[in-house]
């Protein structure tokens, strides 16, 4: 008999443009998952009004995310792509969750202080409850395993422990979801100061997929390093160095150590533009694929319609089990 494939969900909010850490933390392991496993990705829009967002603008970049996910190599048969907002059950999952997760559990998230403080005039519920949400996008597929960077970690485990909550009270109705966070491009830092995140709130250091091949070069060149001169991996007292070195090696699929061998006694003037060239390589195709797709409304619209049909009929079916479990009265 076949057995049956693992379920696996994902997603990233349209809150800005895709960026390396992004495709490095996330999207490559879902392409490179998407045979093994039955996967859902979604483009989370509920997520990104937990911070203020142009109207017009969100719209245009969910769907060129969705644009960007099949250019960077997803394919829609394979998967289910869909917009969150089309899935009305993660609002209404969202809701029962939050009623089985603690204030104090919400109050140490890193990301909500992360946020809070950077959007310190506008903090509010939406922005506290949001790993509510991303729980109930999990639990909703019944998910296994959740490929994220390492900023995700944290997140996940709340989702496991509101299940395990849940489960425990109600016998099992979810499963526990595990993280998935590549070994190499986990957290993906700044090229302007390699001490925080790589993040699209920082343009400059920070290299979006779309970005035009001298824009590219032109970040590598100007990225934050030390005053010494080799290229040697030492995350500790070579943070610049260490994370072009994880980008290269990202990108190429070569080893640490036979990058620095490879520019053993060469120095950053070439290490810098070398790492630059590869990642240019790596993203040329990815947004001429883009463009492409993006011209091609129609076509994305049936993805996205076809991918909420999909997803509906799985939400459904969760959903409606935990209504029966905590006494609604069926509908
Ligand atoms: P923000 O800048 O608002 O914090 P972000 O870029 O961190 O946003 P998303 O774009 O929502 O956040 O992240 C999408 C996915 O990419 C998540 O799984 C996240 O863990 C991963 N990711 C984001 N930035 C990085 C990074 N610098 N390195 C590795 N993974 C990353
Ligand atoms: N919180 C994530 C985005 C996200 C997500 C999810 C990731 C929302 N729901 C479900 C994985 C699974 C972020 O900020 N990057």
């Amino acid at each position: 008999m076949e057995e049956k494939k693992k379920r696996i969900f994902s997603g990233i909010q349209p809150s800005g443009e895709l960026t390396l850490g992004s495709y490095m933390g996330a999207i490559k392991n879902w392409v490179a998952l998407q045979d093994e496993y039955d996967c859902l990705y979604c483009i989370v829009d509920m997520h990104a009004i937990t911070v203020r967002q142009e109207p017009a603008l969100l719209r245009k970049r969910s769907v060129n995310q969705l644009a960007q996910y099949i250019a960077c190599g997803l394919d829609p048969k394979k998967n289910i792509m869909f917009i969150q907002s089309h899935v009305p059950q993660h609002a209404e999952l969202g809701w029962v969750l939050g009623c089985y997760t603690q204030f104090g559990e919400l109050s140490r998230m890193t990301q909500f202080k992360a946020k809070a403080k950077q959007h310190a005039d506008n903090i509010t519920s939406g922005l506290f409850t949001y790993p509510v949400l991303m729980a109930a996008d999990i639990l909703l597929y019944q998910a296994d395993l959740v490929p994220v960077g390492e900023d995700q970690k944290q997140h996940v485990e709340l989702t496991r422990d509101i299940a395990q909550r849940f489960n425990g009270v109600y016998s099992d109705t979810f499963t526990l979801p595990e993280p998935f966070i590549p070994q190499m491009g986990a957290r993906v830092m700044s090229l302007g100061d390699p001490g925080n995140k790589m993040s699209k709130s920082d343009p400059d250091g920070c290299v979006f997929l779309m970005d035009k091949p001298e824009d590219i070069m032109r970040k590598f060149k100007r990225a934050v390093t030390d005053c010494e001169t080799a290229v040697k991996f030492d995350k500790v007292n070579k943070a610049g160095i260490s994370n072009l070195l994880t980008i290269y090696c990202t990108a190429t699929g070569k080893t640490i150590e036979e990058a620095e061998a490879e520019f053993e006694g060469r120095g950053y003037g070439i290490f810098k533009p070398a790492v630059g060239e590869a990642v240019v390589e790596l993203l040329r195709p990815i947004r001429e694929e883009s463009e492409r797709m993006i011209a091609d409304k129609a076509y994305l619209e049936s993805v996205y319609k076809e991918g909420a049909q999909r997803a509906q009929y799985l939400a459904n079916k969760t959903l409606s089990k935990v209504y029966r479990k905590i006494g609604f009265v069926a509908r």
